[in-house]
């Protein structure tokens, strides 16, 4: 039986699959309304096909609980935050996990973490933990990295066709695992160290930071000479090796806007490009809003009020808010004193800011500038309204005449 601890954005997509995939699954979660959820067959966030794996899953007889179960493998996806202050990973959600975990578990139990860690956090801080229980790693219990790689808005897909990295301390534990992700993963499965899985996960997520910043460091070149920025990227995409990613009003999300912090927290005098591109991309809410200055001062808007932004999720198409771009320029107008703008976002049911609107034809009724900082799908069926509005699309979704860019 696999155990599941954490039942998040990766734990739930993953305990489903491995049940669907003829696995004993149990998918532990210590939020009881969470878990009460997910017994009355509701879940908990949107996610294509999420649903349909769900009923499979059930049918397969996972079962939800709040309990850590005793048994010889656990598979660890919990909240890695870091700390804002130093950027060093919070490592409270997983130790705490591996704490209960080795109050229940099997002798010789293999423990796979899934939670993406700073690299050098296993060798660092989670073998002494375990050792000072007086536990001996690789015998009493088998440790082993296999960082999740799916990206929310095709989880599902991903989970089946993505290749995979499994770092072990050995090749047996390495084949334990590899064995378990091979009954629903029919990509390449690497073996590696755990250092080595720890790192390159990391890594992954910082090429990818680094590269949107490039795009967002071009559409402010653009800007200052008003020029096209998503022509000249389509233009320089043409040549066969140049790929530049798209700009956009910042980065959001837990992955990509964090991880390259644990680089640039534990490597600070080494990593120079690393935090210029997470500086780049944290500026982007900034620029927005320069952006939306400028253009209520050439339409003699004084009133931030009759300005709403589309979009309070990290990206299109998901109802996942964490770091979003949205939050970040509300956080900033907030200390402007600047109050008063309006929201709309058709994935967020909950009111989680002030002004936020649930109706998307009362919000444009109530604005005579719209700023789409999301592109989702959604918006594309409502053209003809949003076409009587003053609009500046950071996303670049619209394409009709008089239409303000990032
Ligand atoms: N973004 C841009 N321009 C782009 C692409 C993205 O501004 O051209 C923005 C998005 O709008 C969003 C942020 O970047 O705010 C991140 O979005 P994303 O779609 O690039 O990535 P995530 O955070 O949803 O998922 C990433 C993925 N990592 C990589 O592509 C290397 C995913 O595979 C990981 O599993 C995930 O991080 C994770 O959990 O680590």
């Amino acid at each position: 039986m696999i155990n599941v601890i954490g039942l998040g954005y990766i734990g739930l997509p993953i305990a489903l699959m491995l049940a669907k995939s003829g696995n004993v699954v149990v998918g532990t979660d210590i939020n009881k309304k969470l878990i009460q959820s997910l017994r009355n067959g509701k879940l908990t966030f949107e996610e294509k096909g999420l649903e349909e794996l769900y009923e499979t899953a059930v049918n397969n007889d996972i079962k939800f609980t709040t309990e850590y179960q005793k048994t010889d493998t656990y598979l660890v996806a919990v909240p890695t935050p870091y700390i804002k202050k130093t950027k060093k990973l919070d490592q409270r959600y997983l130790l705490n996990a591996l704490e209960r975990i080795i109050s229940v578990c099997d002798y010789g139990a293999t423990v796979i973490i899934e939670s993406t860690i700073s690299p050098g956090t296993v060798d660092k801080h989670i073998r002494p933990f375990i050792e000072q229980k007086g536990f001996v790693i690789g015998q009493d219990i088998h440790l082993a990295h296999a960082p999740e790689r799916i990206i929310p808005g095709n989880m599902i897909y991903e989970l089946e066709f993505n290749s995979r990295t499994i770092g072990a301390d050995n090749k047996e534990i390495a084949e334990k695992v590899k064995r378990i992700y091979s009954s629903f993963c029919k990509a390449e499965i690497v073996i590696t160290d755990i250092r080595s899985a720890e790192m390159s996960k990391v890594v992954e997520n910082t090429y990818r930071d680094i590269n949107i910043a490039f795009a967002n460091e071009l559409a402010k070149i653009c800007r200052a000479d008003n020029m096209d920025v998503y022509e000249i990227i389509r233009i320089a995409n043409k040549h066969p090796r140049v790929n530049i990613l798209q700009p956009g009003p910042g980065v959001g999300g837990h992955c990509i806007s964090v991880d390259p912090w644990f680089l640039v927290g534990d490597y600070p005098d080494l990593t120079n490009m690393i935090l210029i591109a997470r500086k780049t991309n944290d500026s982007m809410p900034e620029h927005v809003i320069n952006r939306i200055r400028d253009i209520m001062r050439e339409h003699s808007m004084n009133d931030i009020s009759r300005v709403g932004l589309y979009g309070l999720t990290y990206k299109e198409d998901v109802d996942d808010t964490r770091e979003s771009p949205t939050l970040q320029l509300l956080e900033r107008l907030d200390k402007h004193l600047s109050y008063g703008i309006k929201v709309y976002d058709p994935f967020v049911k909950e009111t989680i800011v002030e002004n936020q609107y649930h109706d998307f034809e009362n919000f444009l009724d109530d604005i005579e500038l719209l700023v789409i900082m999301v592109g989702h799908v959604h918006i594309k069926g409502y053209f003809d309204l949003v076409e009587n509005k003053i609009v500046l699309d950071t996303k670049n979704v619209c394409d009709f005449n008089g239409i303000y860019k990032l």
